[in-house]
């Protein structure tokens, strides 16, 4: 079965509990377990991470190599610092797709730039915890047309 490494950064572990108004009620457990069912739904294997630190982040990226045909990350604030975590996406070439609860572009200008953009095959930003699936469900659309081996 085609698998689906899902990662998520900094403080996201946070996630209906602080901040709300930013970026959502929905707990990460809730968008893991929603995550999984529209996986099973597609025909995915989704298994979930998350970590506070960039080198952790990375670790799982590498981890992915020859495991997991597709990757959905949300870097969280390492999307604007992170040459190492962009390095790991480019390492392992696995197809990539970067979401964000909120929209980037609306937001402070420093939130504008995104190291990892370049190396995703897209970005989904803006749609709270919708992004997540709506990233995946791109994925798994992209996984279907380009890797149909
Ligand atoms: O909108 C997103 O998904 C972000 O990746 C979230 C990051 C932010 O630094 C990016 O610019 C955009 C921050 C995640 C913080 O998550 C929290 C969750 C609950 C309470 C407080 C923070």
């Amino acid at each position: 079965m085609t698998s689906v490494l899902v990662v998520h950064g900094p403080n996201l572990n946070f996630l209906g509990r602080r901040e709300p108004a930013i970026y959502g009620a929905t707990t990460l457990d809730e968008i893991n377990q929603t995550l999984i069912a529209e996986g099973q739904r597609l025909g995915l294997a989704v298994t979930a991470v998350q970590s506070n630190h960039e080198g952790v982040l990375v670790d799982y990226i590498q981890s992915a190599w020859n495991v997991h045909q597709g990757i959905v990350i949300n870097p969280g604030a390492y999307t604007h610092t992170s040459v190492a975590i962009r390095d790991a996406i480019a390492a392992v070439a696995i197809p990539t797709v970067e979401v964000h609860l909120s929209n980037i572009h609306q937001r402070e200008a420093f939130r504008h730039h995104s190291y990892i953009a370049p190396v995703a095959i897209g970005q989904i930003c803006g749609f709270g915890a919708d992004s997540y699936r709506l990233g995946l469900l791109a994925l798994a659309h992209y996984l279907r047309t380009h890797h149909a081996a």
